[in-house]
């Protein structure tokens, strides 16, 4: 039976992947842990939450112990725009959760999940169809810290048996919680402006390739790597995973079509104009494919109406 604790469970993706988890695995073997204490009574609402500050590692021990613990979903992370504000805090944050959850997971026989990202390339790397195995210089402290992650859970995988699996994320588009703080946020914001306001003003330059995911299959790739057969599994940390890839002016030109009043801008921040040109265009997924079998569901069409009509939604329901 999986006992599981979601590290980080109020962000993006921890909102959605709490209750997928629950459905997988019943309600009562999911643990919602966050650092704050107005993110973890709302997820209190939903799912069983506590607080939790991940640095605190005995704390983080008590409650592996107390809850029978077996799969950690460490979703700890300052993202790529905002951990160059502050790389010091990035490092100490990103790095801190992974190697106590590594630690744990040996002391307390875990699996662990933590994301990497299409951040953990650089502009040294082959930007079309970036192989699974190639040059990995990142050029954002998010970067550095994704490659890190993505060997240190390597080496606690061979050095000391650790179950430790992940993903390399692009950016993901959702319509429960918001992004905070990433180089692909503008793919979901924008959404939001259309819908409240009718216009966009974009960060991002305009003909800026970026891989992206939609939520739905990237709840499926997370759970179906964890449950993945390890005597097929090549690789371990990180395997990349896409579905579609635009440019922000793509995007906008298919949003305009179904709603023609919809104008943009772009005001490019230029801390985001060189994350996003160090970053893949497009990457190479076939290892996941053959490894674990993975096939998303979601291109770029049917993810434009859903979020459209689920962002509707949530304006006129005033959540937004
Ligand atoms: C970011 O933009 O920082 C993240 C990511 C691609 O990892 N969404």
């Amino acid at each position: 039976m999986k006992r599981i604790l979601v590290l980080g469970a109020g962000g993006q993706i921890g909102t959605e992947l709490v209750p997928h988890l629950q459905n997988l695995y019943g309600s009562d073997n999911v643990i919602a842990a966050d650092l704050k204490p107005e993110v973890v009574e709302k997820l209190g609402r939903t799912s069983r939450a506590v607080m939790l500050n991940a640095l605190d590692i005995e704390s983080y021990a008590k409650l592996l112990k107390n809850e029978r613990i077996d799969s950690i979903y460490n979703l700890v992370a300052l993202l790529s725009a905002t951990g160059e504000k502050n790389p010091q805090l990035a490092w100490n944050l990103n790095m801190g959760a992974l190697l106590n959850s590594l630690n744990l997971a040996k002391d307390f026989n875990c699996a662990v999940f933590t994301p990497s990202s299409i951040g953990a390339f650089g502009e040294n790397t082959p930007h079309y169809k970036t192989p699974q195995d190639t040059v990995m210089r990142p050029n954002t402290i998010y970067g550095v810290c994704k490659v890190s992650g993505e060997l240190l859970s390597d080496y606690y995988h061979t050095r000391f048996g650790v179950d430790a699996r992940s993903v390399r994320f692009p950016g993901i588009i959702s319509n429960g919680a918001l992004p905070g703080g990433g180089t692909t946020d503008y793919a979901v914001e924008v959404f939001y402006e259309v819908i409240k306001h009718g216009r966009y003003t974009c960060e991002v330059p305009k003909d800026t390739y970026m891989d992206m995911l939609y939520m739905p299959d990237a709840l499926e790739a997370t759970t179906q790597l964890m449950e993945a057969d390890p005597a097929k599994l090549v690789h371990r940390n990180s395997f990349n995973v896409t579905s579609m890839s635009f440019t922000p002016e793509q995007l906008f030109t298919e949003i305009k079509k179904r709603i023609p009043s919809f104008t943009w801008d772009y005001n490019v921040d230029p801390v985001k104009a060189q994350i996003s040109a160090s970053w893949p265009d497009c990457l190479d997924d076939s290892c996941a494919r053959e490894e674990w079998g993975w096939n998303p569901k979601w291109g770029m069409d049917q993810m434009i109406d859903d979020m459209l009509a689920a962002c509707k939604k949530k304006v006129e329901n005033g959540e937004y």
